[in-house]
């Protein structure tokens, strides 16, 4: 027997890799329903291979007998429809930011906190972390667990599909605009993109750190360690797919890159490839469409005690969204909601 699952914000870029995921993994679903705003109704989207589902209207679904819903609309969507689902019954695990800090929700990444999962009873809701939070702390538990980390310095290269398909339509249709000499419209970001790296992702804060950073440091407190302080600048790059990161960690105790390297090779969820030679590196292009989270770069820093740098980079809808979301679905199926 399996298990009934919505998606929510079914037709956008992180709904459809959830539905492509569910299928890929082979999740045990005895339905699935896609959902989103009644703009898609009469669109349909593929569940693997073979099935096309009908688009069904959010505002008029009943949640009633349906044990998981994905979630990945806008963050206003799922503050209105989360709490129904969650109040029919069905364990809502959403992506977007509306739910993280609040301390009734666990916030869940399956490889570093799978623990903090038992919490959801509360609310019946789980928050899915931001995908830039995501891939950095699943490379750094592994980190902590060895020499205990005290400060984070992060600056990320952020692809556009973060943003959404508007995004990537931006970086494609100013691409093209620029060759063939026409004017570049601006709808998405408020700078150029292509050609281009604009240092302000989310909406800027009283102390000038943009939403996106302050999500990075919050997030990685409550999923890690609140101890950790962790200082980021966030960046958006010219790149469709793949979100990267240059990260330097200060730790309690001396740690080697041999030793980091070691502990990184072990652990769940992450792919090192690390040669200190042309190509011996990952970067976003080729990360896109695969599920580890990829370590390269592993340094030390001799400009700080116990300091290393590290590059890390991740299919931000992948590991980044969707493949998170239904490896949380996996531990409740596994764990919590048997049938
Ligand atoms: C971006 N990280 O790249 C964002 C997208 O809080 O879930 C995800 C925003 C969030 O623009």
């Amino acid at each position: 027997m399996g298990y009934k699952v919505a998606v929510i914000g079914a037709t956008g870029n992180v709904g459809r890799e959830m539905l492509t995921t569910l299928a890929e993994r082979n999740f045990p679903v005895d339905a699935v329903a896609a959902l989103a705003s009644e703009n898609s109704i009469g669109t349909q989207v593929s569940f693997g291979e073979k099935d096309i589902l009908d688009v069904q209207d959010l505002a008029r679904f009943d949640f009633r007998g349906w044990d998981i819903a994905l979630s990945s609309p806008g963050g206003k969507v799922s503050a209105q429809y989360a709490p129904k689902a969650a109040a029919a019954g069905c364990v809502v695990i959403d992506n977007t930011s509306h739910f993280r800090m609040e301390p009734d929700v666990p916030l869940v990444v399956p490889e570093v906190n799978p623990e903090a999962l038992a919490g959801y009873t509360k609310r019946n809701i789980v928050a899915n972390p931001n995908c830039s939070t995501i891939q950095m702390v699943v490379a750094l538990k592994p980190l902590h667990d060895l020499a205990r980390i005290k400060r984070i310095v992060v600056s990320t290269y952020q692809s556009v599909s973060g943003a959404g398909r508007d995004g990537m339509d931006e970086l494609f249709n100013q691409t093209r605009a620029i060759y063939v000499n026409d004017p570049v419209e601006k709808r998405k970001f408020d700078k150029q993109i292509a050609f281009n790296v604009i240092p302000h992702i989310d909406s800027f804060m009283e102390d000038g750190t943009t939403r996106e950073e302050w999500k990075m440091m919050v997030e990685t407190k409550k999923i890690l360690d609140p101890r950790i302080t962790v200082t980021a600048t966030c960046v958006r790059v010219p790149v469709f797919i793949g979100h990267a990161e240059s990260v330097n960690v200060e730790f309690e105790r001396p740690i080697t890159a041999e030793e980091a390297t070691e502990a990184l090779r072990e652990a769940p969820g992450i792919t090192v490839i690390d040669h200190r030679a042309d190509e011996g590196f990952v970067t976003p292009v080729e990360c896109a469409g695969d599920d580890p989270v990829f370590v390269s770069r592993i340094r030390e820093d001799f400009s700080v005690e116990n300091g290393l740098n590290l590059w890390i980079v991740a299919d931000n809808l992948r590991k980044g969204a969707a493949l998170n979301a239904v490896q949380i679905a996996e531990l409740l199926a596994g764990n919590y909601l048997r049938k």
